[in-house]
């Protein structure tokens, strides 16, 4: 049974109008979808690649739990104290407000004292594990842009598996394990996200930093985005550039910063002895405070509003594109084949907007591509991070890099660092064999062995 604790009314979230808005200030927020230029062939739309705006994505989850009567209070039951077996003036009641600990708890707003928290049943079962799933389900895929992070009230479980899925909960893989001894629980030696690097960025690992019981006065249990993120984009996030490049051009590692659905499976309580008290159970039990997931809507690039209506989340697609996550062309637009907007060239991107079908207009379309204007880009980014240099982003097929900002492409070749084939992209190339053109993703693996500076292909 899902349990549903959403607004009701209808919930938007954009800042900007995306007609009315000038070049965005800063580099690198994509919020503008398209804007209109004068130009001598009078006023036309200047596309750019766009999305929606990063923000707490707990307003617009479902959560369900497994069992789904593991929640304390039915029938009460008094808790005891974590740390004290002989405390136990703690009531769980379902049937009264104040006692009640029922999951939305995990999602208001934390800031009062003491704080609001789910709790489950105790472990009065025991030797029985104390197992519980929490699974939060979005109905849509999202793109996460900042830590997930668990409070538990009553100490940090001492084994959790957090999970992702892609597919809606059809499928699920783990995304990180925590535990208080690794080895021990999942044979899996302990590591930190600080001992990844570029190369093992997406090795899913068990860490056992956060799961030190209550003996600590930490209650908090992370999976680090922005610390996988500044493999890329450096300690402080400076230089996004780089990062953006890489979820350009690596599918896999935008791939593991997208959900549909997270699940954290609690596996054991905090014990915080070796051995469990059996003659005290009720001291053993899950208590979450609060659970904070932030990303945005996965528009691919061609969407900067995502409505939340009817309990269901759609990206407003632009750029001639439809369905929930802007993945196709609309009808009457599929002069080209459908391509997801990239974020290159810093700062506005490519829309790759979605063109009038060749039947729908009797004639073959103006290919109407505007470039950025160069020369504005600069004086509006005087310190934005490079696009292309001679050093670590390479442009590809012999093109050379201008000012940094652009590859100047030999005639045969098209594409952001020349990675395409012209006649590729107009499908003219006459060949249904693919002899002669390069292997898919192979400009990407080139274009991540020039900014990781390795010769090795990555395992990802
Ligand atoms: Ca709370």
């Amino acid at each position: 049974m899902y349990l549903s604790r959403f607004l009701s009314i209808h919930a938007l979230w954009v800042t900007v109008s995306s007609v009315m808005q000038p070049y965005p200030l800063v580099w690198g927020h994509y919020d503008v979808c398209k804007t209109q230029i004068y130009t001598e062939e009078g006023k036309v739309w200047d596309y750019m690649a766009c999305q929606p705006e990063s923000t707490d994505m707990t307003k617009y989850l479902k959560v369900k739990l497994d069992p789904p009567d593991i929640t304390c209070g039915d029938p009460p039951e008094s808790f005891c104290a974590m740390g004290n077996p002989y405390m136990c003036n703690n009531e769980c009641d379902a049937t009264t407000p104040e006692l009640a600990h029922p999951p939305e708890l995990m999602f208001d707003f934390e800031g009062r004292h003491p704080s609001t928290f789910w709790q489950s049943a105790t472990w009065k079962e025991y030797p029985k594990p104390l197992q519980v799933n929490i699974t939060l389900s979005w109905s849509k895929t999202i793109e996460l842009t900042d830590n997930i992070v668990i409070t538990f009230e009553s100490g940090r479980p001492d084994q959790m598996i957090l999970e992702k899925s892609l597919d809606y909960g059809r499928t699920w893989q783990p995304y990180q394990y925590y535990a208080t001894d690794c080895l021990d629980a999942f044979h899996m030696d302990p590591k930190s996200v600080k001992d990844l690097s570029q190369h093992s960025v997406l090795e899913i690992i068990c860490t056992e930093e956060y799961s030190t019981g209550y003996s600590t006065n930490s209650k908090i249990i992370h999976f680090e985005i922005k610390d996988r993120f500044a493999f890329f984009a450096g300690p402080r996030l400076r230089n996004m550039a780089s990062l953006y490049g890489q979820l350009d051009t690596t599918k896999k590692l935008r791939d593991f910063f997208t959900v549909t659905d997270l699940r954290i499976r609690l596996l054991r309580p905090a014990v915080g002895e070796i051995f469990v008290d059996e003659l005290h159970l009720a001291r053993y039990f899950y208590a979450i405070s609060d659970i904070k997931v932030r990303g945005r809507c996965k528009c691919n690039l061609h969407a900067t509003v995502c409505v939340y209506d009817n309990s269901k989340l759609t990206c407003e697609c632009e750029h001639n594109t439809t369905g929930p996550d802007c993945g196709k062309c609309k009808k009457n637009y599929q002069g080209r084949p459908w391509s997801p907007g990239s974020y290159l060239p810093i700062p506005k991107g490519t829309a790759n907007t979605c063109i009038p079908s060749i039947s729908s207009i009797g004639t073959p379309p103006k290919f109407n591509r505007i470039w950025p204007n160069i020369s504005s880009l600069e004086v509006s980014n005087p310190k934005q991070a490079n696009v292309c240099d001679n050093e670590l982003l390479h442009c590809q097929n012999g093109g050379t890099c201008h000012n940094n900002v652009r590859c100047l492409c030999p005639a045969a070749y098209t594409g952001i660092l020349c990675e395409k084939l012209r006649c590729e992209e107009a499908g003219s190339c006459g060949s249904d064999s693919g002899q002669g053109v390069p292997p898919r993703g192979s400009p990407a693996l080139l274009l991540l062995t020039a900014l990781l500076g390795t010769a090795s292909p990555l395992v990802f």
